[in-house]
C-alpha cells in the first residue's frame, strides 16, 4: 500500500513539474513571431544583386505562390520541382491572367539543397523561383511561416518538397476556394457582382486531405502505427477541436488575407503548426475546406518515432498558451 502511495505521489509530482515547464515555455514564446519579423536577404544568383523582400501585408503581385519547405532535400526536390515548373509554365502559357512564384525555404540544410534550389533559380529566373535561406534549422512550421510572410500571391499553397501530392490537385483546392469566396463575398456585400472582388481579400483556407485513404492505410500498416495514429487524432481533437480529419497533410492553400492573419499568429515551429492553424481558423471564423488529394508515400520521410514527443510537447504548449491567455491573438 505504501508503495502504491509513493508511486502516485511521484506521478503527481512529475505531472506538476511538466505542467510548470510547459507554462514557462509557453510564457517564453508568448510573443515570438508576432512582434519582430527578421529581414530576409534575397539574392538573385545571376546578377548577385539583392532583391527587395516582399511582405504579406503588401498588395499581391502574383496570382499564386507555392511555398516549399526544404530540409536536406537534395535528392527528392529536383524531380518534384521540375514537374511543378512544367505544370506552372504550361498553365501560364495558356492563361494570360495566371502568374506564379515558387518560394523554396531552405531550412538550414546540411546537404546540397541550396545549390540544387539555386540551379532552379538560374534556370527559371528569380521572378519565378526564389530561395529563402534560414541559416540554421528552425522546423517545418517555421519555414512555411517565413515563406508565407514573404510571398506575393493572391493564393498561397504550401506543399512538401518530395512531391507526395500531384501538383494538378492544387486546382481542386483553388476551385473550391473560389466558390466559397464568391459566396462569402455576396453575403458580405449583396449588391456586388459575383466577380467584383479580389480573391486575395476574402479569407478562406483549404486543407488537402488523405482521410479518404485512411481505411486502406489502416489495413496495410502495423498495429502500433495505427494505434499511434488514433492516439494522435484524439490529442489533436482535444487541442484544436473537431473540423478537419487530416490536419497533417502537407498540401494546404490560403487566400492572402487568411494567410496574413494566420501566419502572423502561429507560434508552433515544427510538426504541429498545422493543428494551430486549425485552432486559429476557428478563432477567426475563417472557412476551412477539407479536400481529398492524391498522396504517394515517398521514401525518405523525416518524420519518425522521435518526432512524437515533440508533437505532444507542441500540443501541450498550444493548449496552455491559448487557454491561459499567454498567447495573445493579433488581428493582422
Ligand atoms: N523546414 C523543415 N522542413 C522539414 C523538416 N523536416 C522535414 N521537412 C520538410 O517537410 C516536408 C515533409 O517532410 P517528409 O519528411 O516527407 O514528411 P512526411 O511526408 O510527412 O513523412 C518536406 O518538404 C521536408 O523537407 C525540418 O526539420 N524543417
Ligand atoms: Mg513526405
Amino acid at each position: 500500500m505504501d508503495f502504491l502511495v509513493t508511486v502516485v505521489e511521484l506521478g503527481l509530482s512529475l505531472l506538476l513539474i511538466v505542467f510548470f515547464v510547459v507554462v514557462i515555455e509557453a510564457w517564453r514564446r508568448r510573443n515570438s513571431n508576432v512582434s519582430v519579423e527578421t529581414v530576409i536577404a534575397l539574392e538573385d544568383p545571376i546578377s548577385l544583386k539583392q532583391i527587395p523582400c516582399p511582405h504579406i501585408s503588401d498588395p499581391a503581385e502574383k496570382y499564386l505562390s507555392l511555398i516549399v519547405p526544404a530540409y536536406n532535400e537534395e535528392q527528392r526536390l529536383p524531380a518534384a520541382l521540375e514537374e511543378t515548373m512544367v505544370y506552372l509554365q504550361d498553365r501560364a502559357s495558356r492563361d494570360k491572367n495566371f502568374s506564379f512564384e515558387v518560394v523554396i525555404v531552405d531550412d538550414g540544410s546540411v546537404d546540397g539543397t541550396k545549390r540544387v534550389a539555386l540551379d532552379f533559380v538560374r534556370k527559371y529566373t528569380v521572378d519565378n523561383i526564389r530561395v529563402i535561406p534560414l541559416g540554421k534549422n528552425q522546423g517545418k512550421g517555421e519555414a512555411i511561416r517565413k515563406g508565407m510572410m514573404h510571398s506575393r500571391g493572391e493564393l498561397l499553397l504550401m506543399l512538401d518538397a518530395d512531391g507526395a501530392t500531384k501538383i494538378t490537385d492544387l486546382e481542386r483546392l483553388e476551385n473550391q476556394i473560389h466558390a466559397v469566396a464568391r459566396e462569402e463575398n455576396s453575403i458580405r456585400d449583396p449588391a456586388s457582382k459575383h466577380t467584383d472582388f479580389r480573391i486575395g481579400d476574402v479569407q478562406v483556407s483549404a486543407f488537402g486531405s488523405r482521410a479518404h485513404l485512411e481505411e486502406k492505410a489502416l489495413a496495410s500498416r502495423k498495429w502500433y502505427r495505427n494505434f499511434l495514429m488514433k492516439g494522435f487524432h484524439l490529442v489533436v481533437l482535444m487541442a484544436a477541436g473537431p473540423g478537419i480529419r487530416d490536419t497533417q497533410c502537407g498540401f494546404k492553400m490560403f487566400t492572402r488575407a487568411a494567410a496574413r492573419r494566420l501566419f502572423s499568429n502561429v507560434h508552433l515551429k515544427r510538426w504541429c503548426f498545422d493543428v494551430e492553424l486549425v485552432f486559429l481558423c476557428k478563432r477567426f471564423n475563417i472557412p476551412m475546406l477539407e479536400i481529398s488529394v492524391n498522396w504517394s508515400e515517398i521514401p525518405g520521410s523525416k518524420v519518425n518515432m522521435l518526432s512524437i514527443p515533440n508533437m505532444l510537447w507542441e500540443l501541450a504548449l498550444m493548449s496552455v498558451g491559448y487557454r491561459t491567455g499567454m498567447w495573445k491573438i493579433h488581428n493582422a
